[in-house]
């Protein structure tokens, strides 16, 4: 075979689309063609994945200028996150001049491959003529209610004083420092996209051209479940309100479980018992999967609680590891008929088992009902006084009216989507332009004092962030009315940096706003992104 050589090849090519790029006559008819790309993390050196991705790009973007398209194929550098300042530290460098680097090696080896790729477009997240951008996002996002503070668990490292991503938690334990992770509640900024639950849900619909197991994914990560609200009132006139799917179980209902964080069990935070059961607890981790494959462990209360709908009778109300505080209300009735994890924590505990739904004799139901467990199928109502011999649709309707009518309760829909948590307690990621105030308040920057930098002389050795640890960069003062403040020292999860890079590519240098209405308009949507 010929030796090819491939700069001879790509000057003709490039030599052609330059000819055809600008060409008036192509312009005029607006045939435009945007081929994105995921734009990659300098993390050293160009590998095969690359090479094999940015092919495609490579290929379609030649394709459509040689059929007459304007083509805008951009490439950019992802480049904050923490390999840089792992890197940083195990070597003694600045993350900076570590991620330069990284940068420089890699574009020239793209450019050796002879991409067609416009270089004049480059962008780089962790150059400050994008982050002030983003920043400047961040505010207006935070004004209109967007991006919002709260207290949320986190898995929390003791010892290296940093939160841990789930996958950062090895059997209970820090990924670097082997200590036993905790449960801490912390303060952190969020996208608050909970709010867009349904739309997002309902927009789903109109992906015509999404293949269909990809919009299951989205649907259940969405995860819609319709359900209803009901008060529990427990002895000294308290009220537990717990969310269930399953009202037409109601009456075999035998425990309601609270999740250690409940506002109910801030009068136990001085008994012993309650305490060591909380530390355990707080061992397992913050996710679903982890929870839902821990035993299952409780405390009980001592408390009772007076059945809805069966006169005299009362339940014993504990505090169980199962309970996630962030879904519905954080407390639930137990069925364990019907709900293998209340049948486990029954079982351990000999609370009574009241079977309400019976599946019809002869059918696979009935077959999979008679093996050991909770039995979740079709059936009909047993033991359920005004609800008996009705089908579960049937049930449920019946039973949310009668709460509703007795105003113990209501219809209500959980949504499984959480709030997109944006805060990381690092160093290489683009600063939050929001200071603290003396009276405890938080509001943002003057934009006119975009960007926030970050320091360059940091310990990067230091325990926890880096930022926390800087002795003056987090001090302050409020442009507004001079007095001293606080600045946010967490920065932003890198994820922000690279959810907004396909529209400043459309304007790159733009250097008063983040991008401009007529090259968006022009650009957009995206026609192609690998
Ligand atoms: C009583 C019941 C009886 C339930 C039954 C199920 C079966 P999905 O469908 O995923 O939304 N639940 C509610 N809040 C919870 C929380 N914060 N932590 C853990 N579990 C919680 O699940 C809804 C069901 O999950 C609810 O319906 C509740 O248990 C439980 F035979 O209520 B169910």
């Amino acid at each position: 075979m010929n030796k090819v050589d491939v700069k001879e090849i790509d000057k003709k090519w490039q030599n052609f689309w330059l000819k055809i790029k600008d060409s008036p006559k192509i312009s005029n008819k607006k045939k435009k063609f945007y081929c994105l790309e995921m734009f990659p993390y300098p993390s050293g050196k160009i590998h095969m994945g690359h090479v094999r991705n940015y092919t495609i790009g490579d290929v379609l973007a030649r394709y459509k200028s040689m059929c007459g398209f304007n083509v805008l194929h951009p490439m950019g550098w992802d480049s904050f996150g923490m390999p840089a300042e792992n890197a940083a530290r195990e070597n003694k460098l600045d993350p900076k001049d570590w991620t330069k680097k990284n940068i420089a090696t890699m574009k020239k080896q793209l450019q050796s491959l002879g991409l067609s790729i416009d270089w004049d477009l480059e962008i780089s997240t962790c150059d400050e003529e994008y982050y002030k951008h983003q920043q400047a996002l961040f505010i207006d996002m935070y004004n209109k209610g967007l991006i919002i503070r709260k207290e949320t668990y986190v898995n929390w490292d003791p010892v290296d004083k940093t939160v841990l991503a789930n996958e950062q938690v090895i059997n209970g334990r820090g990924w670097r420092s082997n200590a036993i992770v905790e449960r801490k509640k912390l303060s952190q900024w969020f996208f608050n996209i909970s709010k867009f639950s349904n739309e997002l849900l309902e927009d789903l619909k109109t992906l015509n051209q999404w293949p269909d197991k990809v919009k299951l994914m989205q649907k259940n990560w969405i995860g819609k479940s319709v359900g209803c609200e009901i008060d529990f009132e427990i002895e000294g006139n308290q009220k537990v309100k717990i969310f269930t799917t399953r009202p037409d179980t109601i009456f075999g209902a035998t425990f309601l479980a609270l999740s250690v964080d409940h506002p109910l069990c801030k009068s136990f935070n001085k008994k012993e018992d309650f305490l060591k059961f909380k530390k355990t607890v707080s061992q397992v981790g913050t996710t679903e999967e982890a929870i839902a494959n821990a035993e299952k462990v409780g405390f009980d209360t001592g408390f009772k609680a007076k059945h809805p709908f069966i006169k005299n009778k009362t339940i014993p109300v504990y505090v169980a590891n199962f309970i996630l505080m962030d879904y519905g209300t954080g407390a639930i009735f137990g069925c364990p008929a019907h709900d293998q994890r209340d049948y486990d924590f029954a079982k351990k505990y000999k609370l009574e088992i009241i079977q309400v739904i019976k599946p019809k004799v002869g059918t696979d139901n009935f077959k999979k009902h008679n093996i050991k467990g909770a039995y979740d199928g079709e059936g009909n109502l047993i033991n359920s006084e005004f609800l008996n011999d009705l089908n579960i649709i049937e049930a449920k309707k019946r039973i949310i009216s009668e709460i509703e009518r007795k105003k113990i309760g209501k219809k209500t829909i959980s949504f499984r989507l959480k709030d997109w948590g944006i805060s990381r307690q690092r160093y290489w990621g683009c600063p939050i332009p929001m200071i603290y105030l003396k009276d405890g308040s938080v509001v943002p920057v003057e934009k006119s004092e975009l960007p926030i930098r970050l320091p360059e002389d940091v310990d990067l050795n230091s325990k926890g962030n880096p930022l926390e640890n800087h002795p003056t960069w987090k001090k302050t003062t409020y442009k507004k009315t001079g007095e001293t403040a606080i600045r946010e020292t967490d920065t932003l999860d890198t994820f922000v940096d690279s959810s907004w890079y396909f529209v400043r590519f459309c304007s790159p240098k733009l250097d008063d706003k983040p991008f401009d209405e007529k090259s968006l308009n022009y650009w957009m949507p995206v026609d192609q992104y690998i």
